[in-house]
């Protein structure tokens, strides 16, 4: 397992983030503090010069694992499930320019926060809408070798599938092989009922993994057991990436970023 810092464009909306800013600085310092990677958070991927970041990576020798898609929900409402059908397709072609994106980089694309949100709707038809719109992704994605990977959220931030358990079942009823899913700590450690034992039974589908502690301070500032966490992960056979994705706390985004790099390695030394 290896370690990625999050890291996300200066008009980011979502503050979640261990460093919000210039994507460059952001790179150098993670790459500083001994990252393998760099994850981005992206409200719209043509804002963004892709030969210049994919360069400067190059040149630093960082992978990006992931692309982040939430801010274009939260910064412009843009929803795969929404009511509103030309809303839904502007948020699918904004997801298909987030996926050309990442195929530049062989990284992932995260449906998280872009889900939207089910409201007065039934869960049947929102889940519906979630299946059609992940479907047709999911297809464009295969095509440019893509893979996605849905992330439970919590209660407080989405109204549907915020256990590992619903998304599992969501992508039964999807079937594609390029669909799997993120567990963040931050989010089981409010909806999992036992966050090792949801893992282990999920454990086929988990793609991709975002740690932060269980005040989404910097891992090693809170109170979650990073120790059982990462020998779930290693018994269930996950050899995937760990991305940090905290708040820039305790001391701001530098400190928070080096001490969850201190953190992880110390636990990733002892399996
Ligand atoms: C994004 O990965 C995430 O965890 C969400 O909480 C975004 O709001
Ligand atoms: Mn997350």
């Amino acid at each position: 397992m290896k370690l990625a810092l999050v890291l996300s464009t200066v008009d980011a909306a979502f503050d979640a983030l261990a460093f919000k800013g210039d994507l460059t600085k952001g790179a150098m310092m993670a790459k500083d503090i001994g990252y393998d990677a760099v994850e981005i958070a992206i409200r719209d991927p043509k804002v963004i010069d892709v030969a210049q970041l994919k360069s400067l990576l190059d040149e630093l020798r960082m992978d990006v694992v992931a692309v982040g898609t939430g801010q274009a929900y939260l910064a412009e409402g843009l929803s795969i499930t929404d009511a509103d059908v030309s809303i839904r397709s502007r948020a699918m072609e904004r997801l298909k320019n987030h996926i050309d994106f990442a195929s530049f980089f062989n990284a992932k694309v995260i449906v998280g926060l872009v889900r939207g949100k089910k409201g007065k709707r039934s869960l049947d038809e929102t889940l519906k809408l979630f299946i059609e719109s992940v479907g047709e992704l999911a297809n464009y994605a295969k095509e440019k070798g893509v893979e996605l990977v849905v992330e439970p959220l919590n209660r407080y931030e989405t109204d549907f599938l915020n256990t590992l358990k619903e998304v599992r079942h969501a992508l039964e009823l999807l079937r594609r092989d390029n669909v799997g899913i993120l567990a963040d700590t931050f989010h089981m450690n409010i909806e999992e009922v036992n966050i090792e034992e949801s893992l282990k039974e999920c454990a086929s589908w988990i793609k991709h993994f975002h740690v932060a502690d269980s005040n989404r301070w910097a891992p090693g500032a809170g109170h979650l057991n990073f120790d059982s966490i990462f020998k779930t992960l290693r018994e269930i056979g996950y050899s995937g990436f760990i991305s940090v994705e905290c708040l820039p706390l305790p001391g701001g985004t530098e400190e928070a970023a080096r001490l969850a790099f201190k953190t992880l390695q110390r636990f990733l030394k002892k399996l």
